[in-house]
Order: C-alpha cells, then structure tokens, then sequence
C-alpha cells in the first residue's frame, strides 16, 4: 500500500530570456517591453519565481540598437516544446517579425534552463547553446540563480559569468614596461 505524499512533488523550473530593441506601440520602450512580456508570461500553469533586474546593453549582431535584457524564473509543469510555443505565441502577440536572423526585435523569449535538465529535439536545445557566451544572459541569470548549475559542463551560472564577465588581465608587456620604470 502507497502512503499519500504530505507535499506535492516542486515544480520543474525554467529560466527565460527577455530581450528587446524595439519600442512597441502601446507598451513603449524596450524595458516597458520586457515588463509588459514579464505579465504576459504569467499564467495559471506558469507561475513567476523571481526575476532579474532589467539591463541595457550593447547589440551582438548586425542590429545597432542597444537592448533591454532580463532573466525570469518560473515555474511551470509544461513540457519544453510546450513551453516554447508559449513563448513563441507571446512573441507574436508583441508583433514579433520573424525572418531575418538577429534582426531587431520587439520581443525575443529564449528558453535558457530547465530543471529537468538538458533537451534537444531538433527545433529545440536546453541549455541555449549561446547562454554561455553572452553577458547579457549570464549577468542577470547570475543575480537569481549563480548555483544553478549548466547540465552539460556541470558548472555553475557564478563560475561561467566569472569567466566571462572578469575584467581583462592587464598585459604581461605593460606590467614589466611599469615595473622597469621604478
Ligand atoms: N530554438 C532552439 N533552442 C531554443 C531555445 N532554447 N529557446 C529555436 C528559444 N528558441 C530556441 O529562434 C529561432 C529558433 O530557435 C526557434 O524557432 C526555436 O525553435 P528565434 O528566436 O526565432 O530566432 P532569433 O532569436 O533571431 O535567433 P536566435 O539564434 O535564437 O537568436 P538569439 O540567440 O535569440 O539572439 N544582443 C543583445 N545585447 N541582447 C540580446 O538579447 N539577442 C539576439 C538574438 C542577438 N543579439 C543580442 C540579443
Ligand atoms: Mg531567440
């Protein structure tokens, strides 16, 4: 005989990605954007965990627009195809055109992380294969999840932003050029 279980089991977890480089009509500039977006997440079977502060920053890519960037945690019994339609339905809704690569947008929703792990199925791959290389994800996923750790190298969101975010060592010749002239 089965005991029932005191508490239910936790919901799987999801960090997003939020960017925007466009205004919108009715909601404004990109950071109203990402607020509006943040709402628009919110559902019954997705509910909000916490949320990173919102940053601007430089475009990567051939759009010269600078973005408004954000990470959100939810949590949500979705699958992760499911997941994705959602927010490619919410992307539409905010009048997102879909076509060139990179192009500036009004909205982009990326999934970053999903509790359960990693997932590749041809249209989509947990973790974003980009994620790692971007301080734009890293630096607000870091502010609400640095021990999250990355299913495929095992380390966590803290050490990967480290490694990315660190100043650069000042150069070798320029330390000896300093240090001969005392
Ligand atoms: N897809 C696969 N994996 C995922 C995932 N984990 N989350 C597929 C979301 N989508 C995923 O995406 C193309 C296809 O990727 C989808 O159909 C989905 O099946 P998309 O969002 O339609 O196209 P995209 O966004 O133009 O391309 P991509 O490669 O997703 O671009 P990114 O990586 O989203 O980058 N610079 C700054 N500073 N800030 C930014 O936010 N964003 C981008 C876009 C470029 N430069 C930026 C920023
Ligand atoms: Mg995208």
């Amino acid at each position: 005989m089965t005991s029932a279980t005191p508490f239910p089991a936790p919901l799987p977890l999801y960090a997003i990605g939020l960017g925007s480089n466009r205004r919108h009509a009715r909601h404004g500039d990109p950071r109203r954007v990402l607020l509006a977006a943040l709402a628009a997440i919110e559902a019954d079977d997705v509910e909000p965990v916490d949320v990173s502060p919102i940053i601007t920053s430089e475009p990567i890519g051939p759009s010269r627009r600078r973005y408004a960037n954000a990470v959100a945690l939810v949590a949500s019994p979705l699958s992760p195809p499911d997941m994705l339609a959602r927010l490619q339905r919410i992307e539409a809704e905010f009048g997102r055109r879909t076509g060139q690569r990179w192009s500036a947008r009004t909205l982009d929703l990326d999934i970053l992380l999903w509790s359960g792990g990693a997932w590749s199925d041809g249209e989509l791959h947990i973790p974003h294969p980009a994620m790692t290389d971007r301080a734009f994800v890293l630096g607000p996923l870091r502010a609400i999840a640095p021990g999250w750790r990355h299913p495929l190298s095992g380390h966590t969101i803290r050490q990967l932003a480290a490694r990315l975010i660190r100043p650069k060592p000042v150069a070798r010749k320029a330390v000896d050029r300093r240090a001969a002239a005392h």
